[in-house]
């Protein structure tokens, strides 16, 4: 059934389908080319409007969100070219259709155009209106698959590094956060530190309580451990039952503490899945940044350090062991 009509609601509908159709802006420094021009797409359901030469054109290209630029050549102040390269700086989604003449001059101008990034050029006289709509109705499909598929490459580049089960960021994500603070740590002289987080005899949840049951921990542990972080961290999934952090500007002994008050936040939180409470307690390996380190070295020294929190009994965290000596000596100046 359709909704009776209420007051002003034609008008908004018109816009609104006016808007489906596309926006287009028409850029000419003749009034009779844009009146003509306009009238043409308005009447094939455009929202149309028409500015002056090409100043006033990028002016508006800057403050209103245009699908396609129809644009004449030849103009006093900026030309078509300039309005053309002004677009693809300022909105470059948008589509630039070219109007010019039909001398072979003008024709090779246009297909200048065209390989600057023009979507198409139309001729002047424009007084074919379907040529004019039906090219102006490509641009507007054209930008918007470009932009359907812009969004889908978001989608995906977003999914390709994110942990499906804990919603974390994953081992791929980590790896390159830890670069980027490893080169930033380099170009500022400022410490960046690694925590490697593995779950305390994981497996036997798995054992009692079935694979299912693990993954509904493995979630509840990724949201408490995250909580335990400053807000600048992130917490990544590592792998399996192994969590990790990139903590910038942290040294070996910000790093400890960091780590030490994750170990303690999961000891005092038993996990909640479903009706049941599950206590669990995780391990942590730490190191921070040297000199002669790169990732695969300072993330080799971290795992060391988590062996020896596994072997010392578990739930606690321990320091890289070559840095041990140094945080010591460190601590008694
Ligand atoms: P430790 O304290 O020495 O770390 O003991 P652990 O049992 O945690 O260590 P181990 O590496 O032997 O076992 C890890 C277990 O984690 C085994 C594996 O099945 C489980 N696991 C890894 N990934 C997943 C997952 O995505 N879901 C579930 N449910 N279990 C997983
Ligand atoms: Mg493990
Ligand atoms: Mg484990």
């Amino acid at each position: 059934m359709r909704k009776p009509k209420g007051p002003g609601d034609g008008q908004t509908d018109g816009a609104a389908a006016a808007r489906a159709h596309g926006r287009v802006l028409v850029v000419d420094d003749s009034r009779l080319v844009r009146k003509v021009v306009v009238r043409q797409l308005r009447q094939a359901g455009f929202e149309a409007d028409d500015v002056d030469g090409g100043n006033a054109a990028l002016e508006r290209i800057a403050a209103v969100p245009y699908d396609v630029v129809i644009t004449d050549l030849r103009m006093p102040g900026l030309d078509g070219f300039e309005v053309l390269a002004g677009v693809k700086r300022v909105a470059p989604a948008v589509e630039v259709i070219i109007l010019t003449g039909t001398h072979a001059k003008d024709v090779g101008c246009a297909i200048r155009a065209l390989r600057l990034g023009a979507h198409d050029y139309l001729t002047k006289p424009p007084t074919h209106g379907e040529d004019v709509t039906l090219t102006v109705a490509r641009a507007v499909e054209k930008k918007r698959l470009n932009e359907a598929n812009q969004r889908l490459m978001q989608q995906l580049e977003l999914l390709s590094r994110t942990d499906d089960l804990t919603g974390l960021p994953n081992r791929r994500a980590f790896d390159e956060a830890l670069n980027r603070e490893i080169s930033r740590s380099r170009r500022h002289t400022q410490p960046v530190g690694v925590v490697i987080l593995d779950i305390d005899h994981f497996k036997r949840v798995n054992d009692t309580c079935g694979h299912p049951f693990g993954d509904q921990v493995l979630r509840a542990f990724a949201a408490v451990a995250a909580g335990g972080l400053r807000q600048e961290d992130s917490l990544y999934r590592y792998g399996g039952e192994e969590f990790a952090a990139v903590l910038s500007q942290a040294d070996l002994t910000r790093a400890l503490l960091a780590a030490k008050r994750i170990v303690a936040r999961v000891a005092a939180n038993p996990l909640s899945v479903g009706d049941a409470t599950v206590p669990v307690t995780v391990s942590a390996g730490v190191a921070a940044l040297r000199a002669q380190d790169d990732a695969e070295s300072l993330l080799a020294r971290a795992d060391e350090a988590l062996y020896r929190a596994k072997a010392e009994g578990r739930n606690r965290a321990c320091a890289a062991p070559a840095q041990l000596q140094l945080v010591a000596s460190q601590r008694s100046k």
